[in-house]
């Protein structure tokens, strides 16, 4: 019997049990079949309709993304008048799962809702993807921000919100940003490159952290009517969180974000 077809087939399983089984080799070999890092690379998903309210709120991570990202996009921008109407339309179509939005559409045909769902899906389209290694712990930071952001959205939509409120809730999220402050990146040059993961390279949790963050600050530094003491500068006390956010912020795509007029100015809800 010819031995060699034999020992051909055996390193094919042995190469086929590894492949299945090793997320290092996994994720190498699609890698190089995408030609982006991160455990679930995907190719290009085409372009984005972001259906979303003409505002940041749990928008605005999703936008940073798309931006920095290259992800071509184009908005809805709805607003109290014209959303009843879309609601309606997107739970008969099946596209707002939960009758909410952020929620997006793309040319390669996927449909998607929730906010971190599409920002984790946008990231394996974008490269920003995490490693296999880090696929949870994305996940538990994220998971963090979302936690906090829920509590920040009952203090600014609440009909009795006054400056009061906002000190006592900005005192209270100091302790869940610290949480934040211990795990960011340290150092000189900061750890991994500055971003929240080991891969040494920015992810998609980077981009909700840096999110949370900013949307603190302006919180803390809208103005408010009876409100004639100095913003709440709460990142001064924190350093490693600080550099993130100068460092993040400075990244190109986003730096020609922030300062254009496609970035919605922040606002708090108007009484009604
Ligand atoms: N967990 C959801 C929450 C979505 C959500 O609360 N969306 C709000 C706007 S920020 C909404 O659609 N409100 C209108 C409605 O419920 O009719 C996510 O993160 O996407």
């Amino acid at each position: 019997m010819d031995l060699l077809p034999v020992l051909f087939v055996g390193l094919l399983g042995v190469a086929a049990y590894f492949h299945t089984t090793n997320p290092h080799m996994v994720q190498s070999v699609r890698h190089i079949a995408t030609g982006k890092p991160g455990c679930l690379p995907l190719e290009s998903i085409g372009n984005v309709t972001f259906h979303y309210f003409a505002g940041r709120g749990r928008g605005e991570h999703i936008r940073l993304l798309m931006e920095d990202g290259g992800i071509s996009y184009t908005e809805t921008h709805y607003t109290r008048e014209t959303w009843p109407a879309a609601k309606e339309q997107g739970l008969k179509s099946g596209l707002y799962t939960f009758g909410q939005v952020p929620a997006i559409e793309t040319t390669s045909g996927l449909r998607l809702a929730q906010s971190t769902a599409i920002l984790r899906h946008l990231s394996r389209a974008s490269g920003y993807d995490c490693d296999c290694d880090d696929y949870s712990w994305c996940d538990v930071l994220a998971l963090g921000v979302e936690d906090q952001t829920t509590k920040m959205g009952r203090v600014v939509w609440a009909a009795d919100l006054d400056a009061e409120k906002r000190r006592t809730y900005l005192k209270e999220a100091r302790t869940w940003i610290a949480y934040y402050e211990q795990h960011a990146p340290a150092g000189e040059p900061a750890a991994n490159r500055g971003y929240f993961t080991s891969g040494g390279r920015i992810t998609w949790v980077d981009f909700a952290i840096f999110n949370f963050l900013d949307a603190h600050k302006a919180f803390a530094e809208v103005a408010m009517e009876g409100d004639k003491s100095p913003a709440d500068n709460f990142m001064a006390e924190f350093p490693r969180l600080s550099a993130f956010y100068q460092r993040f912020s400075q990244r190109p795509q986003v730096a020609a974000y922030l300062a254009s007029e496609r970035r919605h100015p922040y606002s708090l809800p108007k009484k009604s």
